[in-house]
């Protein structure tokens, strides 16, 4: 197995320190720092998202394996020119009015981050207007909303609603997930996709970037 495999399979178990020393090695033998990130770190984060989708891996794992991918990168971050960082794209997300509900949707910032988006976290509890000056504020291609709540999940339309007053609608998607959460009700309220976990929103994400 090539060192570069080894430290997906570190990120994949939740080995942090395993990660740390292994990404040292790596670069202390003079290894592309883009490549350690590329073909190690982020090749294991998405085996991670495949296994959580599946239901093969559970959320303290997927925990664990963010926190081992984010030590192998602190220690990268300062050998790449912030222009030579990949960036899979830019995503403002927040769990929406009303709701303080926060786990899932840090759980998708963390896979985000992890596939090599730059994301802005609102927060919770983020009302409409909040996220309508943060998508002219960061510019993002996608906007994610979170919802927990039967009674707060209205607060996405609301904010879709928001977009389109103030002209923004046509220059940002919008995602949708939560628990209560369904394909059809992201239909019913004309957001570009719905996604049932961190996982999917982050193939989702990809593939509306793309
Ligand atoms: Co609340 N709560 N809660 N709660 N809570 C639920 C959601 C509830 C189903 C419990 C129940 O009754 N069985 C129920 C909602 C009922 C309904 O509306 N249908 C409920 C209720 C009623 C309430 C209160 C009203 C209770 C009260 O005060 N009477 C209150 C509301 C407060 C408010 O928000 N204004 C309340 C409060 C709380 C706590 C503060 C105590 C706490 C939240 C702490 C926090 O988040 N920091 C809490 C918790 C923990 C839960 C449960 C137990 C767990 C939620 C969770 O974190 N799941 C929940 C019951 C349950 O789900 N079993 C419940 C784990 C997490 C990883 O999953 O959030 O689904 P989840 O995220 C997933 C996907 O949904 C998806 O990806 C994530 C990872 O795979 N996903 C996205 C999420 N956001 C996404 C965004 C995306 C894409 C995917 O794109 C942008």
């Amino acid at each position: 197995m090539s060192d570069f495999s080894s430290l997906a399979e570190l990120v994949i178990n939740g080995n942090y320190n395993g990660a740390k020393d292994l990404t040292q090695k790596l670069i202390d033998s003079g290894a592309d720092p883009l490549e350690i990130i590329n073909q190690g770190l982020m090749a294991g984060m998405d085996v991670v998202g495949v296994r959580f989708k599946a239901g093969d891996m559970y959320v303290p794992e997927v925990m664990m394996s963010a926190k081992a991918m984010s030590t192998g990168i602190e220690l990268l971050k300062p050998l790449i020119a912030d222009s030579d960082m990949p960036s899979a794209g830019k995503v403002v997300i927040g769990t929406v009015k009303g709701d303080l509900h926060d786990i899932g949707k840090k759980l998708v910032v963390m896979m985000l981050e992890s596939a090599g988006f730059d994301v802005v976290d609102l927060g919770v509890d983020i009302d409409p207007d909040a996220f309508v000056n943060a998508v002219k504020e960061h510019s993002p291609q996608v906007i994610g909303l979170s919802a927990l709540l039967t009674t707060t999940m209205l607060s996405m339309k609301d904010t879709i609603e928001a977009l389109k007053e103030e002209g923004l609608r046509d220059k940002v998607k919008v995602i949708i997930g939560g628990a209560p959460i369904s394909q059809s009700f992201a239909d019913e309220i004309g957001a570009d996709g719905y996604a049932s976990d961190a996982g999917t929103a982050t193939e989702l994400c990809r593939n509306l970037i793309a």
